[in-house]
């Protein structure tokens, strides 16, 4: 105790002692002796406390001011763009087992590794100790968290991203929390050294997570990926869910609002859709789902985003342009830095740059990395920060500690071929079962994996999954029996392509589709019952185009766009069954389905053959 007083700076002790919370004590006092800071700072939920983490960035070199006061560019190292899956384990006690999509290590090794890693990580550094809440403050869908930090910009990303929780934890003097700690470990510069010894280990059962030699923040913002692996966990025992979702509210007639959770893999348009014009956002990225009084309600666990900035244009996400350029306070990451203290992004609209800083450090146009590789002007991956509640279309529910009723739930990936751009399943387990367990994606940037290839990833959850896949879809299964008016469960596509590679759609059509949801829910129009689900009749969708998108919408568009093949759906279906054949404990309620399913696909094949137009099914 006597090194953590000295070593807090002044005014700092005080903090912890006025927590009265031993568990906290115990935890700093471990990693203050194994990371050896040369200081600590205790945050709390002042003003003054998130200045000086702000200031500090900034000092530090983690944070490059712009010319817009509040806003801040930050750069990870080279290597260090993305969430590096290969690096993340679980650390597994002898029997335990969760599948082979799950790293993981065995736990005694793991806890050695990564306590070596950290031993005097923070030698010279500050160790910043914060505090936050994973929901609305003070509401049963809500997790109390404790972050260690050595990094300035990681602390910073989390003030603006969550709920401040020193004053929570003060009230609740919690014994059960999560933990998560992190070290940048030694900077070259400011960025990780040695990204080659860059770790994520996950110790479920005392809920910490351990990240070194990385600063990006899929990473390292441990309230993100790190923490919805925690909570997984902890859901599957308490029978709520932990989801990869957003929730957003769609404005649908007579004024009513009807909320929907949405789960894609990252960089499939997740964040786009939670922000659509004239609707509002309660969440991009991560919400918490319980049942209450026989309805299906969710909070947001943040209140912020940490959206990608590829593409984001005026004319394609007007709302998350307006943010970044009104928000009082945006950290800007890997993007490219100008002299005159402005960023560019790629896709933003704006011409070829010539010159200016990236995360490769000078950058010039044509410059090349050590395999003759052009580097582009800013990362891909790269990415904004804010806060929520300083935008206009921010739902007014996002701290309700009750959460919002949701009526919809959305599952969408990246896939060129197969998914029409939007169907409604029959019902709760069609949904859960042929929509979100048989999730594929082609892989984006945004994690450190091959782009393109088509990748199995059941709810958009398979990298955070920290119990077995088969428990999951049981859990989810499960759930509808204490729901007395299920949420109608949906798919969409945005990456459907012609022959030539085309995208069939545009990105404002998204909006058609979600408005088309919504009117789904409320029974208020009719859709073709297809062997895949409900498939949205033509005159409806060419209503929404004039009203929501203000275009005019061609029966041969509807035709390319929601013609069935049946067997690219077949050898989907296929492909799916093989890969559940391969795990464990999976239901054979999942392998029924997905029977019932093909078997319908076979039947309206020999009945239309394989390229079948939705309108020769029946309306229902
Ligand atoms: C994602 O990649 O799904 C993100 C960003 O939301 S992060 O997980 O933080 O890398
Ligand atoms: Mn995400």
């Amino acid at each position: 105790m006597e090194i953590v007083k000295n070593k807090c700076i002044p005014g700092n002790f005080e903090k912890f002692a006025q927590l009265v919370n031993p568990a906290v004590i115990e935890i700093v006092l471990d990693y203050v002796s194994l990371c050896n800071p040369k200081s600590i700072f205790v945050c709390t939920d002042s003003a003054r406390d998130r200045e000086y983490l702000r200031t500090q960035a900034v000092e530090k070199g983690e944070e490059i001011p712009l010319a817009k006061s509040g806003h801040t560019v930050h750069f990870d190292g080279y290597f260090d763009q993305a969430r590096d899956k290969g690096a993340t384990k679980y650390l597994v006690s002898p029997g335990e087992y969760f599948s082979k999509y799950i790293n993981n290590i065995p736990k005694e090794e793991g806890r050695k590794e990564i306590r070596g890693l950290l031993k005097d990580s923070m030698a010279g550094k500050e160790m910043i100790v914060c505090f936050f809440c994973l929901g609305p403050l003070y509401s049963d869908f809500s997790r109390l968290a404790l972050q260690v930090t050595d990094s300035y910009y990681v602390a910073h990303s989390e003030m603006i991203l969550y709920r401040s929780a020193y004053e929570a934890f003060r009230k609740e003097k919690p014994d059960k929390f999560f933990t998560i700690i992190h070290s940048a470990g030694e900077l070259e510069g400011a960025v990780s050294k040695n990204v080659s010894q860059r770790r994520v280990y996950i110790e479920l059962k005392d809920n910490v997570v351990y990240s070194i030699n990385t600063q990006y923040a899929g990473n390292t913002v441990g309230l993100k990926k790190l923490s919805l692996r925690l909570a997984i966990k902890e859901a599957s025992q308490s029978g709520w869910l932990a989801e990869h979702m957003f929730v957003t509210g769609i404005n649908g007639p007579g004024g009513r609002k009807t909320y929907f959770t949405g789960a894609f893999p990252s960089a499939c348009g997740k964040t786009s859709t939670a922000m659509l014009p004239d609707e509002t956002i309660v969440g991009d990225d991560i919400a918490f789902l319980r049942e209450k009084n026989g309805g299906l309600y969710a909070v947001n666990t943040e209140e912020g985003m940490f959206g990608i900035l590829q593409d984001v244009s005026k004319k394609n996400d007007p709302l998350i342009w307006d943010a970044l350029l009104n928000s009082p306070e945006v950290i800007f990451s890997n993007v490219l830095l100008t002299k005159d203290g402005k960023v560019r992004w790629l896709g933003d609209g704006g011409p070829m740059p010539e010159k200016g800083m990236n995360f490769s450090g000078e950058w010039v146009c044509g410059k090349t990395d050590l395999q003759a590789k052009e580097i582009p002007y800013a990362h891909k991956n790269a990415r904004y920060t804010v806060n929520l509640k300083v935008l206009e279309n921010c739902d007014p529910a996002i701290d309700d500690p009750e959460g919002v009723n949701v009526k919809g739930i959305i599952y969408g990936g990246r896939d060129s071929s197969t998914w029409p751009p939007v169907f409604q399943s029959f019902d709760w387990t069609h949904g859960v079962i042929t929509c979100g367990a048989s999730l594929e994606s082609e892989v984006t940037f945004a994690t450190l994996d091959k782009e393109g290839e088509r990748k199995f990833d059941p709810f958009s959850n398979l990298d955070f999954m920290a119990i077995p896949i088969g428990h999951y879809i049981k859990m989810h299964l499960e759930f509808e029996k204490k729901l007395t008016d299920p949420a109608r469960i949906f798919a969409v596509n945005y990456f459907l392509r012609d022959e030539e590679g085309n995208f069939f759609n545009a990105k404002e059509d998204k909006h058609v589709w979600i408005k088309w949801m919504e009117l789904r829910v409320h029974n208020d129009v009719q859709a073709y019952k297809t062997p895949i689900g409900y498939i949205p009749c033509y005159e409806d969708l060419n209503r929404l185009f004039r009203e929501v998108v203000a275009k005019e919408y061609s029966k041969e568009d509807y035709l390319k766009q929601f013609t069935l093949y049946t067997q690219r759906l077949v050898t989907k279906i296929e492909r799916i069954k093989n890969i559940y054949h391969g795990l464990i404990e999976i239901p054979s309620l999942l392998f029924d389905v997905l029977q019932e399913q093909r078997d319908r696909l076979d039947e309206a094949e020999r009945q239309f053959g394989e390229v079948i137009a939705p309108d020769v099914f029946i309306k229902g």
